[in-house]
C-alpha cells in the first residue's frame, strides 16, 4: 500500500519523464503493482483486474496523484517523452484504445474531465471526530498541522503510541511494537 513516503516521492519528481522513466518499470509503476498484490485475487492478474471493484478505487488514486504532480509543475515539464522504444513511444498506440501514448496525456485531446473531491488528508483537524463522524480516520497531529489519515485494523502497521492511528470493531485500540491490537475489554 501507499506509504507517505511513496506519495513524497511522486510529488517531488521534476517532470513527467523523472516520474515514469524507465517507461515499462518506473518506481511509479512498481509502487502502483503493491496494491494490486496485496489484494490479490483478480486484482492480481493483468487480464481480470478491472474486475475487481478495488481497481477503480485504487487507479483512480493512481491518477489523482499523478494531477497532483502536474499542478505543481509548469506545463512544459509535462509533456510526452520523445525516443521511447515500442510500445510506449509517442506516437504509438495505446493499445486497446485509439489514440497514441501522446494523446494519452493530453486531457483535451481526450475530452477527458476529471474532478476530485477534496482529499480528507487536505483538510486540517484538530480531533479525530472532525475527520470521520463514524471512526474510520484519526487526526494525526504529529506533522505540524493535524491531518486525517485512514486507521489501521488489527495486525496493520502504526507507529507506537498512537494509539488513535488503530481500529477495532470490537474492544480498545492499541499500538503496541509497531502493530495494531485490539485489547478485549475486561471482564
Ligand atoms: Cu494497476
Amino acid at each position: 500500500m501507499y506509504t507517505d513516503n511513496d506519495v513524497q516521492y511522486v510529488l517531488s519528481r521534476r517532470s513527467y519523464d523523472h516520474l515514469c522513466r524507465p517507461y515499462r518499470n518506473s518506481v511509479y509503476e512498481v509502487v502502483h503493482g503493491g496494491p494490486h498484490v496485496a489484494i490479490g485475487g483478480h486484482m492480481r492478474v493483468l487480464p481480470c483486474a478491472p474486475n475487481d471493484p478495488m481497481f477503480w478505487l485504487h487507479h483512480c488514486w493512481v491518477d489523482k496523484l499523478i494531477e497532483m504532480l502536474k499542478d505543481r509543475l509548469p506545463p512544459t515539464r509535462w509533456t510526452y517523452p520523445q525516443g521511447v522504444s515500442w510500445p510506449q513511444g509517442a506516437r504509438n498506440r495505446a493499445d486497446p484504445f485509439d489514440w497514441t501514448c501522446e494523446q494519452g496525456l493530453d486531457d483535451e485531446e481526450l475530452e477527458k474531465e476529471y474532478t476530485y473531491e477534496i482529499s480528507p488528508a487536505d483538510d486540517t483537524c484538530n480531533t479525530d471526530v472532525e475527520c470521520s463522524p463514524i471512526g474510520l480516520l484519526w487526526c494525526d497531529t504529529s506533522v505540524g498541522r493535524g491531518e486525517c489519515k485512514a486507521k489501521c485494523r488489527e495486525g496493520g502497521r502504526c507507529r507506537a503510541g498512537e494509539h488513535a492511528s488503530c481500529y477495532c470493531e470490537n474492544g480498545t485500540p492499541r499500538c503496541d511494537g509497531g502493530r495494531c491490537r485490539c485489547e478485549a475489554a475486561a471482564a
